[in-house]
C-alpha cells in the first residue's frame, strides 16, 4: 500500500502509486488468512496502518507507543493474522476473526493518529468466514468528524446498484468529538455479524438505524430495492443537525435493467441543489 497526499490536501492509502483514495481500498480476507502489508509512506509526515479485529504483534501495532510506524519516506511491513472460531475452556466458545472491521493511521498528528484520520487515512477491512454470502456491490461509508468520507452534501458520490442486486455496506465511525447514527432509507438489516437472518427463529433485532461512533464499525447486506422498488433512497446521519449540515447521501437503486427509475433524476438534482 502507498500513502500519499491527494490534490485536495487529504491523505489517502492506495494499492499503487497515484491511486490513493478516501476511504482507502477495501481490504478483504478470510478467517485463517495472514495479510502482509508493505506500506510505502510517500507523505511528508510520520504515519502508520493500524487494524481493528485481527491479531498482530507489537511491531505491527502501528503506534508510536510501540515504535511501529513509518517515518516520512520509509517502507515498513505490517502483518495481520486471523483465526477461525474454536471451542474454548469449559463451555465457552472462542470467536473467530470474521467481522466488518477497519484500519487507520495511528501516528500522524498525535500518538493516536488524530491528524491522519482527520485528513483521510482510514479504510474498511472485511474478514469473511468460509461460506459467507458474497455481495454484488460494496460501499464503505465513514462518518468522520462532520463528514461522510471527508466530504459533505452535495459532494458525496452517488452509491449505485440495480434492483435486486445484493449490496454490502460497511459503516465506520471516526472523529474527535461527535456521535453519529447511520440510517438507510427503505432497507433493513439484522444487528448481528453478517446483517443477515439465519432462519425463521434467528433472534437478531432487525434495524434500519445504528450508532456509528468513533472507532466502531458494522456491516450488512441488503437486496437493493427489495419490497420497495427502485429510486433515489437517502442514507444519512440521523443526528438531525448533522444531516442538515451535509452528512447525507443517495443510494440510487436503478431499474433491474440499469435504466433510471421515474423521478430519480429529479431527486438527484434536488440533492445537488441541497434543497428539499
Ligand atoms: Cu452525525
Amino acid at each position: 500500500m502507498y500513502a500519499e497526499e491527494l490534490p485536495n490536501g487529504d491523505l489517502g492509502y492506495g494499492l499503487a502509486p497515484g491511486e490513493a483514495t478516501v476511504p482507502g481500498p477495501l481490504l478483504e480476507i478470510t478467517e485463517g488468512d495472514t495479510l502482509e502489508i508493505e506500506l510505502v509512506n510517500n507523505t511528508g509526515v510520520r504515519m502508520s496502518i493500524h487494524p481493528h479485529g485481527v491479531d498482530y504483534d507489537v511491531d505491527s501495532d502501528g503506534s508510536p507507543l510501540n515504535d511501529s510506524f513509518n517515518e516520512p519516506g520509509e517502507t515498513r511491513t505490517y502483518i495481520w493474522r486471523t483465526r477461525t472460531q474454536s471451542p474454548g475452556p469449559g463451555r465457552t466458545w472462542q470467536p473467530g476473526s470474521a467481522g466488518y472491521w477497519h484500519y487507520h493511521d495511528h501516528a500522524y498528528g498525535t500518538p493516536h493518529g488524530t491528524g491522519g484520520i482527520l485528513r483521510g487515512l482510514y479504510g474498511g477491512l472485511i474478514v469473511r468466514r468460509k461460506g459467507d454470502v458474497l455481495p454484488d456491490r460494496q460501499f464503505t461509508i465513514v462518518f468522520n468528524e462532520m463528514t461522510v468520507n471527508n466530504r459533505i452534501a452535495p459532494d458525496l458520490p452517488i452509491l449505485e446498484a440495480n434492483l435486486g442486486e445484493r449490496v454490502e455496506f460497511l459503516a465506520i465511525g471516526h472523529g474527535s468529538n461527535w456521535f453519529h447514527t447511520f440510517h438507510l432509507h427503505a432497507h433493513r438489516w439484522a444487528d448481528n455479524r453478517t446483517g443477515l437472518l439465519e432462519g425463521p427463529n434467528d433472534p437478531s433485532q432487525v434495524i434500519d438505524n445504528k450508532d456509528l461512533n468513533p472507532g466502531s464499525s458494522f456491516g450488512f447486506q441488503v437486496i437493493a430495492g427489495e419490497g420497495v422498488g427502485p429510486g433515489a433512497w437517502m442514507y444519512h446521519c440521523h443526528v438531525q443537525v448533522h444531516a442538515d449540515d451535509g452528512m447525507a447521501g443517495i443510494f440510487l437503486v436503478r431499474n433491474e435493467d440499469g435504466s433510471m427509475p421515474e423521478g430519480a433524476q429529479e431527486a438527484i438534482d434536488r440533492y445537488h441543489n441541497h434543497g428539499e
